[in-house]
């Protein structure tokens, strides 16, 4: 005979696991920064038409180290001082770097050099002032897509978005906290690209599930080049002026330290190599 007190406790504490596995599967209540890398991003894909999608992942408001760690080894002089960053917009980034078909789509021209790598590889041989009219079309495509939401905003990812979007959560040089050993599972680089691009998404994303990030081709960032400034950065946009605009994520032609997530790079925006591309974001317009 069970006494019903018995059957009472265990009833209560039943309601009382199931309440703790409830909140444990929300994520035990932590905020969005609480547990950096482990959250799920949200997602969209953006039809551009054709049978051509674009994927984006949002990045989570917080805030990041920016910058090589004191002592990095392998880092330049320009990636410090390492100071902090607060990106609090709602900001989607590329899941991958732009491919030749997404900008034959919206450019009706694909400059590329490594054509024979496929319509999935990434557009390279492109400008920083290519990418401008890149997003000028494409904004001016999707606001005309009647099938779809009235999309607009898209540009190019900030030096601090795209840096806070490789690292994941990381400070380590490399965004799965590893070794220059390690960097040929999640980068195309000289160690293993054997001399040209490969399609995106091959090798392992980074914790927040973007793709690429490090090698296959260096990306083009919104900002002017300029040296960093010690204290908190919000929504840095680089200097107001300058002469070249900064690249990041180094390429298939780089030796594995060029894929750092520190590492910075710089280049007229009149310039085009065939390890130049880049990787769309998306800034959700204010209501
Ligand atoms: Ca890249």
């Amino acid at each position: 005979m069970i006494n019903k007190n018995v059957i009472a406790v265990l009833v209560v504490l039943c309601l009382i696991v199931a309440a703790v596995l409830y909140f444990k599967s929300r994520g035990g209540g932590a905020g969005p920064h609480g547990k950096a890398g482990k959250r799920p991003l949200e997602a969209i894909t953006v039809d551009l038409g054709d049978g051509v999608k674009m994927e984006f992942l949002s990045l989570p408001a917080g805030k990041f180290m920016m910058g090589a760690a004191p002592g990095e080894d392998g880092a330049y002089a320009d990636e410090s001082p390492q100071h902090t960053v607060i990106i609090d917009k709602d900001i989607w980034i590329g899941k991958y770097e732009v491919t030749q078909a997404q900008w034959q789509r919206v450019m009706s021209n694909n400059p590329s050099g490594f054509q024979d790598a496929g319509p999935s590889a990434p557009v390279e041989s492109v400008t920083w002032d290519d990418c401008a009219v890149f997003f000028e079309k494409l904004n001016a495509l999707l606001a005309s897509n009647s099938k779809g939401p009235a999309l607009k905003g898209f540009r190019l990812p900030t030096e601090a978005e795209w840096e806070y979007a490789c690292r994941a959560g990381t400070t380590t040089r490399f965004s799965d906290g590893g070794y220059a050993g390690e960097v040929t599972e999640f980068a195309w680089c000289s160690a293993n690209s054997e001399n040209t691009t490969h399609p995106v998404g091959q090798k392992k994303p980074n914790a927040w599930g973007f793709y690429d990030m490090q090698g296959n081709v260096w990306e083009w960032c919104s900002d002017w080049y300029g040296a960093y400034s010690e204290g908190i950065g919000k929504n840095p946009t680089g200097q107001p002026y300058g002469a070249s605009r900064v690249l990041r994520g180094g390429s298939w032609a780089g030796y594995t330290l060029s894929t750092r997530s520190g590492r910075r790079f710089f280049s007229l925006p009149s310039v085009s190599t065939n390890e130049f591309g880049l990787r769309a974001a998306w800034e959700r317009a204010k209501p």
